[in-house]
């Protein structure tokens, strides 16, 4: 149908041009000023691909048939901040398996993961709170934990920890801000791939006001191990926040934790539909750096994004790399 349909436009295009041609033509005898002429249909070494037809929401990727709508709650919303703001001691266990996951309906990825998912879990501490993390390495490969932020450096988490060992990480929660974690075994590239990264929130003492919180990491999965992805996902799942958009009520702020974790493309985008964002940039400040409504992120970056959605129904959101998009990346908000 979709060739049927490209050759009825290239003729009627080739018609046109021809129609010009002779109009111009005319003019151009005149003038001797002829305009270029072009072929009537593609060059040769510049076919282009045949189109591929997504689904009305926008990706072949679906998610796992078993998925419910609260199946990554735990990695889509944070837990909450504390009230107090009050400085503590956070015992934080991370451990490290090598396991399958399925990041899409019936496809499997040989994950190394931090406590059993892709990303890892979602931390949350309050700027100058002691993490005291004990860290066990389940795997078959050396592995460990770096944080992003501030922190002794006699605990930053590039040695490696070998099959079956520990550590214990302490790590003072500054500044305030998004931070990733992830795994500093070499070499990087394949143990990020891999799935050894995650989302740390480091709330500034007062605060923030309060909103509808959730966290979105982008992650990347290369299938067939050609240094290339082939699936995209938010927070691992591909085809999720499509299946199950992200439901926020009508005319309340709603903050995004935003981290692209994704190796082998060297940025990637959050774009968002129909509204306009806040952006704080790794979220260190707390006045908004710009208001847009796409914000690039490189490998490892992060922003904290803050909007309203202002009357209900769905408000779709991507990567900007729509490669990306149609691979699996591809949501919506619904505002009920
Ligand atoms: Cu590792």
């Amino acid at each position: 149908m979709s060739l049927r349909r490209r050759d009825l436009l290239r003729r009627s295009l080739a018609g046109a041009a021809g129609a010009a041609g002779a109009l111009f033509g005319r003019k151009a005898a005149a003038e001797e000023n002829a305009p270029p002429s072009y072929p009537a249909g593609p060059h040769p070494g510049h076919a282009l691909p045949e189109p591929v037809v997504h689904s009305p929401y926008g990706g072949p990727a679906t998610p796992p048939a078993h998925l419910s709508a609260a199946s990554l709650d735990a990695l889509l919303v944070p837990p909450p901040p504390d009230p107090s703001g009050a400085t503590r001691t956070r015992e934080v266990p991370i451990w490290v398996n090598e396991q399958p996951i399925e990041v899409a309906h019936d496809v499997r990825f040989h994950a190394w993961t931090y406590n059993g998912s892709v990303p890892g879990p979602v931390l949350r501490a309050t700027e100058g709170d002691e993490l005291s993390v004990s860290f066990r390495n389940l795997g078959m490969h050396p592995h460990n934990l770096h944080f992003h932020g501030r922190h002794d450096i006699e605990h930053d988490g590039w040695q490696p920890i070998p099959a079956g060992g520990s550590e214990t990480y302490r790590i003072r929660a500054e500044p305030f801000g998004l931070h990733p974690y992830h795994c500093h075994a070499l070499p990087v590239s394949q143990h990020i791939a891999r799935g050894l990264y995650g989302a740390f929130i480091v709330d500034p003492p007062g605060g923030r006001p309060p909103a509808h919180e959730f966290v979105l990491v982008l992650c990347g999965f290369d299938l067939d191990g050609d240094g290339r992805n082939e699936l995209y996902a938010w927070n691992g799942v591909a085809g999720f926040f499509t299946r199950f958009p992200i439901k926020v009520p009508a005319g309340d702020l709603v903050r995004l934790y935003v981290l692209n974790m994704v190796s082998g493309d060297p940025v990637a985008s959050f774009h968002l539909h129909a509204e306009t964002f806040d952006v704080y940039r790794s979220g260190t400040g707390l006045e908004p750096d710009e208001h847009t409504d796409v914000v690039t992120l490189g490998q490892a970056e992060r922003a904290i994004l803050e909007f309203r959605l202002p009357r209900r129904g769905r408000y779709m959101f991507h990567p900007h790399q729509v490669h990306m998009a149609e691979a699996g990346a591809m949501g919506w908000f619904a505002a009920i």
